[in-house]
């Protein structure tokens, strides 16, 4: 018995400081039509898909920083994409900054959201995992700030039993962590969805462009098969005011193999017909987590956040 879903990446070229959301809405909404035009049941965009990848930028000004995020979901911008992918039954993970006020506290999220082909919003992810640095890098070409401007995700690594599958989300940086897809493995994922902006140059040392594209498809090829799990991974790509970012968005298969990968640095969408039924082999012997996993041995995985330093003991 097969259980064939079509799902599809939307990459996003640029975005431009300059770009209003509107044009960016407009951008998805094409996607999104392009999609079920080839049968897609669920669209995922990537990371911060509405504004530019702002980390790169030193900004003083609350009320600078706030103007690159979202108070409400749908917005009356976003509200369109909303109800164009309803009235086409496709179902979608959507990246933006998250803000929150709540009694005069205010949180700021790296946020994902994941929109069912009935367009019920059933699900929300926030960032775990923050890259870059808090202060101003002065020697730096540009800055990776999302420490400063994000508070880490507070809704750990949920999986949610949608209409056609079990879905998991995560963002950008946390593909790199393979905790991510664990957490998400042991609650029987079998889609997870991510998007990301990964800059093509390492701010902190030299390294070979190449790398970059090597080290995004390792992490996601290595989780999809040691979790048995399909990965729709999707980038924002291409050069933002200057400053570039990769692509090579690819749906990957619970064997770890590319099934469809982006050709370009532009909006692009990649479509797959997916056999939710490929994993079961995997999951039900080399991966069986249940006959081979031993986590009476795993303790230091959860005790311990750097190497040596046991949490709350040594750390400073
Ligand atoms: N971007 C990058 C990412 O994890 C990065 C940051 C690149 C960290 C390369 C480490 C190495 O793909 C985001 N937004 O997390």
């Amino acid at each position: 018995m097969n259980r064939k879903i079509i799902l599809a990446g939307a990459q996003l070229g640029p975005v431009q400081r300059s770009d209003s959301r509107r044009h960016v809405v407009e951008r998805l909404i094409s996607l999104v039509e392009d999609a079920a035009e080839k049968g897609a049941r669920w669209v995922v965009f990537p990371e911060l898909s509405l504004t530019t990848f702002f980390p790169r930028y030193w900004l003083d000004d609350d009320a600078e920083i706030d103007r690159f995020f979202e108070t409400e979901m749908p917005s009356p911008t976003t509200s369109a994409l909303f109800k164009r992918a309803r009235e086409l039954e496709v179902g979608f993970y959507l990246g933006y900054a998250e803000l929150v006020q709540e009694a005069g506290h205010k949180q700021r999220f790296n946020t994902a959201i994941l929109v069912d082909p009935m367009g019920r919003q059933i699900g929300k992810y926030r960032k775990v995992h923050l890259p870059g640095h808090l202060d101003y890098l002065p020697t730096a070409p540009f800055q990776h700030l999302e420490k400063r401007y994000f508070d880490v995700g507070d809704l750990g690594f949920p999986v949610w039993n949608t209409v056609d599958a079990k879905i998991g989300m995560c963002i950008c940086n946390d593909r790199r962590w393979p905790e991510t897809f664990r957490v998400m493995g042991l609650q029987g994922v079998e889609i997870v969805m991510l998007g990301y902006n990964t800059p093509s140059y390492n701010i902190y040392h030299e390294e070979q462009p190449h790398l970059r594209m090597f080290h995004n498809r390792l992490s996601v090829q290595a989780a999809a098969y040691q979790n048995a799990c399909w990965i729709i991974a999707v980038a924002k790509a291409g050069c933002e005011d200057a400053h570039a970012l990769i692509g090579g968005s690819c749906i990957v298969a619970p064997t770890g193999e590319i099934a469809a990968q982006a050709m370009t640095e532009k909006d692009e969408l990649i479509v797959f017909e997916a056999d939710l039924e490929l994993s079961s082999y995997i999951r039900n012997t080399v991966f069986d987590f249940a006959r081979h996993r031993r986590p009476e041995h795993y303790g230091l995985i959860v005790e311990r956040r750097g190497a040596g330093a046991l949490l709350g003991k040594l750390e400073s």
